[in-house]
């Protein structure tokens, strides 16, 4: 029998969304600016059962990790006038919950499937909106290459949109597993706390500039421009975390060991940024001519660490595959 299947790319925020206007309908205070990637992506498959279940890689998940899932497919029925239960299966290439965003391919796939079931057509701007109603994150998944996520101001008006989806630019991202257990705060947690931050105010008013300047050192294929601008706004995001009250870190040790090698590899002329998410797993932004160097540095800094060498993914597709 073949089956067609939702494939979905996790993305990284260059320019990051962390903190909510609306924690129900999931709005954003801020726009934010990602990187869809080849190598981690969701397949998801989904069909009418007698009550909702869902499996992840192939393992049956408990009511609590199924939650969200189950959430998002009510409120799908809803607006569409459905009544059914489903049984979901989802294959993960990404890390769960060790901050390299696995909720952003999770929730796009989710939509992408239940889109090809009822043979919705749906758009992907309507896509976009409602997997932001899953996870902010996954608005940006419904697209390839480079997308952004405006913030609007209602359900409407929030969604994400393409700037480029096939770039020409020498940008590879390679992931480092430093700790895949999942995180002990949520994002959701993580962007609530950090709107005490005395930071959070500052944070916002440079929301737009630093938004303008992405996209110009995206439009001038300036990777210098690129990579330090994602790097200041993932030490902004992070800052806001340290001083929030009360206070808390997604950093490790091998965090700060690995923050403080790529600032050393840049004085020796090795050109290398990083970014890093609502966990301790950094990722490093750098040019193709630069990753053996880099993975070679780091395998002699890390024992066993896994390095995943990823550049740019395409947006939400569908697949036939055969099953029993
Ligand atoms: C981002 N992150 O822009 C930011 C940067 C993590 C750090 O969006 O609460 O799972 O479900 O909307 O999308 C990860 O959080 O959060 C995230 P919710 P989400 O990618």
């Amino acid at each position: 029998m073949i089956k067609k299947i939702a494939r979905a790319h996790t993305n990284i925020a260059l320019i990051k969304y962390w903190g909510k206007a609306d924690a129900k309908q999931r709005l954003p205070l801020m726009s934010s600016l990602s990187m869809t990637l080849d190598a981690f992506y969701t397949d998801t498959y989904l069909e009418a059962a007698t009550e909702n279940t869902f499996y992840l890689n192939g393992i049956k998940q408990a009511n609590r990790a199924s939650e969200r899932v189950f959430a998002l497919l009510a409120l799908l029925n809803e607006r569409y006038g459905k009544s059914t239960h489903y049984q979901v299966r989802s294959y993960n290439t990404v890390p769960t919950a060790a901050g390299l965003a696995s909720s952003s391919s999770a929730f796009a796939a989710l939509v992408g499937a239940f889109d090809h079931y009822y043979q919705l057509e749906l758009s992907p701007r309507t896509l976009s909106r409602l997997a932001r109603m899953g996870s902010g994150s996954a608005t940006r998944s419904i697209f390839g290459g480079f997308a952004i996520w405006q913030k609007g101001h209602d359900d409407a008006s929030s969604y994400a949109y393409p700037l480029d989806e096939q770039p020409e630019l020498d940008l590879h991202l390679l992931a480092i597993e430093l700790n895949t257990a999942p995180k002990a705060i949520s994002s959701t947690a993580g962007m609530a706390l950090a709107q005490s931050s005395p930071l959070f105010a500052g944070w916002l008013t440079r929301n737009e500039l630093e938004l303008t300047e992405m996209t110009q050192a995206i439009a001038s294929k300036d990777f210098t421009q690129l990579g330090q601008l994602a790097e200041l706004n993932a030490n902004e995001m992070h800052a806001m975390n340290l001083t929030a009250q009360p206070g808390f870190t997604y950093f490790e040790p091998a965090t700060i060991t690995l923050m403080q090698l790529v600032r050393q590899w840049r004085i020796e002329g090795i050109e290398v940024y990083y970014t890093l998410d609502a966990g301790p797993n950094i990722k490093l932004l750098c040019q193709l001519k630069n990753v053996k160097i880099i993975t070679e540095r780091l395998a002699s800094v890390f024992d066993n660490v896994k390095i995943i060498n990823t550049s740019f993914g395409p947006g939400l597709s569908y697949r036939n595959v055969s099953c029993r």
